[in-house]
């Protein structure tokens, strides 16, 4: 039996603990909140996806030529092999980007930020088979 008038060393290790996990608590809340606010775990983040212009392979083609993306992402057309090269999307001339792309390594970007299937081809190549098709989730 503690004293009277001493501090009951039980008493004030129990209140210690009690004081630390609510200072646990408050910290977690806040390192939640601060993550909310920066989108993490979110699947909204924008992403840059690369389509090369020409394949590794040489062949005259988009690669890849079908991809599907999120309303935002934003297409990174790199002028790979064969060139020159643009892209024409159908019905979308905002969305074209009718330069023509000679220099190896050459690039640009293009964000899409409404959903639907885009078509598009290189007009140099578009015989040859060189299309392709990007759909806009
Ligand atoms: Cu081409």
């Amino acid at each position: 039996m503690a004293p009277l008038g001493a501090a009951n060393p039980y008493t004030l290790h129990q209140s210690l603990n009690y004081a630390m996990s609510r200072l646990l608590g408050i910290c977690l809340a806040a390192v939640l909140s601060l993550a909310g606010l920066l989108g993490w775990g979110s699947t909204a983040a924008a992403a840059t996806v690369e389509v090369k212009m020409g394949t590794d392979s040489g062949l005259l083609a988009f690669e890849p030529s079908t991809l599907t993306i999120n309303s935002g992402d934003t297409v990174d057309f790199v002028n790979h092999k064969l060139g020159p090269h643009n892209v024409v999307v159908e019905g979308h001339s905002e969305l074209s980007h009718t330069d023509l792309a000679f220099t190896p390594g050459e690039s640009w970007t293009q964000t899409f930020s409404e959903p639907g299937t885009y078509s598009y081809y290189c007009e140099p190549h578009r015989g040859a088979g060189m299309v392709g098709t990007i759909t806009v989730e």
